[in-house]
């Protein structure tokens, strides 16, 4: 086992892998692969191959061994499954994440749901330190009457039918109505309503899934609302995205003047980023438009825009009770100051006519094991600078270590982070590695006998493959496999 161990190490301590290795002596307590060749290798494992288990391990490889565990059979997290189809040059981190999957210290187990076929307290037994960046798989909830009818998505779902997530391949969004409402005002709403919006062949040459883009290319759609219970100072989506709506092909801005009274006068005050995404809104929404951009809008069939200062009350059911017709509105002004601001309900209410609601109010992480702490108020693993708090050997990163925000830019810095604050811990001794743990051989004796079979990464470039060879005959970059049955099929045969 030993001298396996030491083979498979290439940084540099090759001479005294062999002079260890002829004197037959095992120096034992020397802690870290790279102090001596006899210590027995740490060994660390990730739960979660998105970017905040790819970007932990790209940190951590780099000296340890590192075991990645994910529950689906493909790798990559939000990066496949929410990242939109038409922003493909975001998806390019996906050839770094790669990269460090194919590195000699690194191996990808997917179609391994941890919580279900192997415990926390398992993959502790079986290594010295367990990542947790296994993302924010919930939704939040409005919480007002109607949120079951048929017609209510949250955006987590509609996002993961468009993209082509296994659990939302059956949702059939109906799109037979003229308008729809979008809860929520950050970078995922604008998302949704671009795909909704977007001119089918804009999207034909993406990877959305085909039953999507074939939902699509029939909606009735024309109009879509996006709703938001604070002021246009409180617009969450970032400027680049607001562009895109702003550019739109075959859409014009709806807006109402009256929610931008008194914004043009605060711009002098703004810090720049909200400046700069203030000035683009009041141009769009306020100001006369040029002639050329004047014909633009004239001809455009579809429209979008931003309803501020309201609330949702409860969704409105059809006449026979079966669906979504509408939506009843608190209007809003807001208390507080600078950043610190609030809705508050004035009473007053407004009705709008709709047949799609998609609530786009955020994700939430859940609990993933009993036997690991759950802050149930933030919704995240209650950690310090990564560590578990009252867990040792226990780490998090991404968005269950932070909570849902934050670019992939964001989780990068803190997956990071979370590897630097672990390799201290292992060097500095206070977490402890002298003894000798079994690594993933522990956890494959364990899924063996539970009937579980990961999948590699190797498995996974079968998928990518045949991912690919579907794409190509659409023009697409790929087309999804969108069943794990299938998924497994391709992987194993
Ligand atoms: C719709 C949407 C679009 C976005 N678009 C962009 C964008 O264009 N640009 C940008 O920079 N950022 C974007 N982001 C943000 C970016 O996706 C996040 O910052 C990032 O994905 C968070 O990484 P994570 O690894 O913490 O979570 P995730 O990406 O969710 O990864 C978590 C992984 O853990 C796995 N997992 C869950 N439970 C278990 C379990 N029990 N056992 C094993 N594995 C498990 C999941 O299957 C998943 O693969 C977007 C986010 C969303 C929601
Ligand atoms: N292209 C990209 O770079 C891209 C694309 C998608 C996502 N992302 C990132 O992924 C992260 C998650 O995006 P997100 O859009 O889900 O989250 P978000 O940016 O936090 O936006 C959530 C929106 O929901 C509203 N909201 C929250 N609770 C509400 C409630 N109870 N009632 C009504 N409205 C409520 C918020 O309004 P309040 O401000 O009033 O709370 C806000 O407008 C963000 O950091 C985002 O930037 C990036
Ligand atoms: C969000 O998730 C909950 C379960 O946590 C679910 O019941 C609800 O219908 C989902 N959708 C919306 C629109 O909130
Ligand atoms: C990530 O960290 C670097 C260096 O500390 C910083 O310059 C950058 O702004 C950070 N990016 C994000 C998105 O937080
Ligand atoms: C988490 C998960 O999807 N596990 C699957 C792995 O593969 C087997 C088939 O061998 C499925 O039955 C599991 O559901």
């Amino acid at each position: 086992f030993r001298l396996h161990c030491h083979l498979l190490w290439k940084g540099g301590s090759w001479l005294l892998v062999f002079v260890g290795f002829v004197a037959g002596i095992y120096f034992s307590g020397a802690r870290g692969l790279g102090t001596s060749p006899a210590a027995s290798c740490p060994k660390v494992c990730i739960v979660g191959g998105g970017p905040a288990g790819f970007y932990t391990a790209q940190h951590l490889v780099k000296v340890r061994y590192v075991d990645i565990y994910e529950r689906l059979p493909v790798p990559f997290g939000l990066v496949r499954f929410g990242v939109a189809p038409d922003h493909p040059e975001v998806k390019n981190v996906m050839n770094t994440f790669t990269q460090t999957a194919q590195h000699a210290r690194c191996s990808f187990h997917g179609n391994v749901s941890v919580g279900k076929d192997v415990t926390v307290q398992e993959l502790q037994e079986a290594y010295h330190a367990v990542v947790l960046s296994y993302g924010a798989e919930g939704n939040r909830t409005l919480g007002v009457p109607g949120e079951d009818l048929a017609g209510v998505h949250s955006a987590k779902d509609f996002v993961g039918w468009y993209n082509g997530l296994p659990t939302n391949r059956d949702l059939r969004p109906d799109l037979r109505c003229e308008t729809a409402v979008i809860l929520g005002q950050g970078n995922v709403a604008l998302d949704v309503a671009r795909i909704l919006l977007s001119p089918v062949d804009i999207l034909k040459n993406t990877d959305i899934t085909q039953p999507a883009l074939d939902t699509l290319a029939e909606s009735s759609v024309r109009r879509v609302l996006i709703v938001g219970r604070r002021g246009p100072l409180q617009l969450a989506c970032t400027i680049k995205e607001l562009r895109e709506m702003v550019n739109l092909p075959g859409t014009r801005p709806e807006m109402e003047a009256s929610d931008f009274e008194c914004i043009a006068k605060m711009l002098k005050v703004l810090p720049r980023p909200r400046k700069r995404l203030t000035e683009l809104l009041l141009k769009v929404a306020v100001e006369t438009p040029e002639e050329t951009e004047l014909e633009r809008r004239n001809s455009a069939k579809r429209a979008w825009g931003f309803r501020f200062f309201r609330s949702p009350v409860e969704i409105l059911p059809s006449d026979d009770l079966t669906r979504a017709a509408g939506i009843r509105l608190a209007v809003n002004r807001l208390e507080g100051e600078g950043e610190d601001v609030w809705a508050v309900t004035t009473g007053e209410v407004e009705d709008v006519e709709c047949g799609l609601v998609i609530s786009s109010i955020g994700y939430k992480s859940l609990p993933i094991d009993p036997a690991v702490p759950f802050d149930p108020r933030k919704h995240i693993i209650p950690n310090t600078m990564g560590r578990v708090q009252k867990c040792a050997g226990l780490y998090c990163s991404g968005w269950v270590k932070r909570g849902p925000t934050g670019v992939i830019a964001t989780t990068m810095n803190d997956s990071f982070d979370t590897a630097r604050t672990l390799l201290h811990d292992m060097d500095e001794g206070t977490l402890d590695i002298s003894t000798v743990k079994p690594g993933s051989a522990g956890v494959t004796t364990i899924l063996e006998k539970r009937g579980v079979k990961p999948v590699l990464f190797s498995d996974w470039e079968k998928i990518d493959s045949e991912e690919s060879k579907r794409g190509e005959a659409r023009g697409k970059p790929r087309e999804k496999l969108l069943d794990v049955g299938e998924m497994l099929k391709v992987a194993w045969t």
